[in-house]
């Protein structure tokens, strides 16, 4: 049998809900990594297909969409159920011996519960497997797989992982809650495949479609390193991902020329968890953007996520190098306005290193988003306002078209791969009966609050928060403690004391 007409080993799927600004990188390694060890495989995008059959309104709702804190997942259900049949029966028609599901974010969970039962009642052949950053809770996913529900779930790196599974391999490292081991080097890993996804419709479909930016941007992602040189105690990273390591510079380009050549990529965006870990690799990657763009005369830009450095490891000629190499964005991990926070966090920078930062980067001209945590468990209302005074300082900083700010509403205690997932305690947490964490100074109500408070302030200064939920969502949260939109705007104290006496009562 020639390998047309061979069974497909594998149909790989992106669950939503995601993002549609490029197609997943995720997904589309784990693919690159089936084919290249002799499988028959396909990928498909269920999450663009979500975007492009419906309308905005709904589209908007889906991508915030959290199905623990939200009402509305029956309005959502009547948009899902009938692409959830056309998925299965796309599926079926496939006949793939395994579909591997890849699952984003914690968010994807809900997707999953709904399609798997009818999955496994309609091709009760195909075998399933998961992987991705959502894999997160492990009892969840083991119960699942004893349920028969799937038959692998993947913790960490997929690339070898798949390859195990196809073989049926499903005691191998990081299958089944067995240990991961790490992929030593990155080098070794083939490049992302896209082939079979519509390309062209990224960043064009739903939310992006009256935006001009997605017309002049024609964005992917690239990974240029895995894991992280810090430690934050609220960050997965550091154990989903443990081990900085990054891929030659010679690599890198390889996969961002075959980009530009195939897809007229005209921006990069790095998902690595941070560009300035190595600074010897960045120097070499800045001067081979530069390098490109002068040698062949490409349009490139490049985004990514920054760690602030003081001026002594990242010196001023450093921020016009980051220039001249077509930076346009960067996400720089902030968090809180106060040091004591921050220290708490494990994140030692201090508020002159972020102004040095956020000074530079004004002064070349690249766009800043700064990453911003309301609500960590000792965060004491004067801390919280030392954040609001860091932004009020700082706004020139944030006021531009891919600048802003990302603010986080909840801190992600509860199941977090992270040192406060893992050691509640040491940071005074502690859980009501409705599953949300508290401290002595933070609460759902707190946080709440302070979160409506800051969007407020963004609003006045006419900064763009880039990570927004919907005020309805907050609302909803805080309605199960019977708090109004009106009650939010009593004081802390008084808010404290309404919390502790609907726990009390409740327990
Ligand atoms: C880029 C990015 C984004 C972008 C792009 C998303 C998009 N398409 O628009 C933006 C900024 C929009 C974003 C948003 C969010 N993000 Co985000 N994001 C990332 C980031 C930095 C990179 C993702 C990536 O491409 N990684 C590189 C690829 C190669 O790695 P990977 O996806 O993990 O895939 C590997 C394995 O997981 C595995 N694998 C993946 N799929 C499969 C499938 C199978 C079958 C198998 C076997 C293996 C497998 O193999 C792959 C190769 O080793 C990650 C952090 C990180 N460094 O990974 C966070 C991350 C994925 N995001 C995260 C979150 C929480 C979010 C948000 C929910 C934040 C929020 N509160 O709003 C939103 C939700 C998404 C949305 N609404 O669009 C979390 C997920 C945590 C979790 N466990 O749920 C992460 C891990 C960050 C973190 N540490 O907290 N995000
Ligand atoms: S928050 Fe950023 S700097 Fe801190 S450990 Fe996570 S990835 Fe690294």
């Amino acid at each position: 049998m020639n390998k047309q007409d061979a069974p497909l080993d594998l149909l790989m799927v992106t669950l939503p809900p995601v993002g549609v600004l490029a197609p997943l990188l995720g997904p589309a390694v784990v693919f690159a990594a089936a084919e290249a060890a002799g499988y028959k495989a396909k990928q498909i995008d269920f999450n663009l297909d979500f975007f492009l059959k419906n309308p905005d309104p709904i589209v908007a709702e889906w991508i915030n969409f959290d199905s623990y804190i939200s009402n509305k997942s029956k309005q959502i259900m009547k948009f899902l159920e009938p692409s959830i049949e056309e998925w299965v029966t796309l599926i079926s028609q496939e006949n793939p011996r395994w579909v591997g599901f890849s699952v984003f974010s914690f968010r994807c969970k809900f997707i999953l519960d709904k399609i798997l039962p009818i999955l496994k009642k309609r091709c009760p052949q195909v075998k399933i497997a998961v992987g991705g950053s959502g894999i997160i809770n492990t009892d969840y996913f083991e119960q699942m797989r004893q349920q028969e529900m799937i038959a692998a779930y993947v913790t960490g790196e997929g690339e070898e992982a798949i390859v195990n599974i196809l073989k049926n391999n499903l005691d191998a490292p990081g299958i089944n809650n067995n240990p991961p081991t790490q992929i030593a080097d990155l080098n070794s890993i083939e490049i992302a495949n896209y082939r079979g996804l519509k390309i062209e419709e990224y960043g064009k479909v739903g939310l992006r479609k009256s935006k001009p930016l997605s017309q002049k941007y024609n964005i992917f992602y690239v990974e240029a390193s895995r894991g992280c040189v810090r430690k934050c105690s609220f960050c997965d990273v550091p154990f989903m991902k443990s081990g900085f390591r990054y891929r030659s510079t010679e690599s890198i380009m390889k996969e961002i020329n075959q980009l530009v050549v195939e897809h007229q990529a005209n921006v990069i965006y790095f998902v690595d968890s941070l560009v300035n870990g190595s600074l010897r690799q960045l120097k070499e990657l800045c001067t081979a953007f530069t390098d490109l763009k002068q040698n062949e005369k490409k349009s490139l830009s490049w985004m990514g996520y920054f760690i602030v450095r003081g001026e002594k490891s990242f010196p001023t000629e450093n921020f016009d190098m980051l220039k001249k190499s077509g930076a346009i964005q960067i996400k720089l991990g902030i968090e809180s306005g106060s040091e004591k926070v921050r220290k708490d966090m494990n994140k030692s920078i201090t508020n002159e290193e972020i102004n040095y930062n956020l000074r530079e980067f004004r002064r070349v001209g690249i766009d800043v988003c700064g990453l911003i945590m309301i609500g960590f468990p000792t965060e004491t209302e004067a801390d919280y306002e030392q954040t609001k005074k860091l932004i009020i300082e700082n706004q020139e900083s944030f006021k531009s078209t891919m600048g802003g700010l990302s603010i986080s509403w909840k801190v992600g205690i509860n199941e977090h791969k992270s040192d406060i997932g893992f050691n509640p305690k040491k940071y005074g947490v502690n859980y009501d009966a409705n599953n949300e964490w508290y401290s002595d100074n933070v609460n759902i109500l707190i946080t709440s609050k302070r979160y409506l408070d800051i969007c407020n302030l963004c609003d006045q200064l006419g900064l763009i928060n880039k990570q927004k939920y919907s005020k309805q969502r907050v609302l909803d949260a805080v309605a199960q403690y019977g708090i109004s939109e009106s009650d939010l705007e009593l004081s802390e104290e008084t808010l404290k004391k309404m919390y502790l006496s609907y726990i009390n009562k409740v327990v």
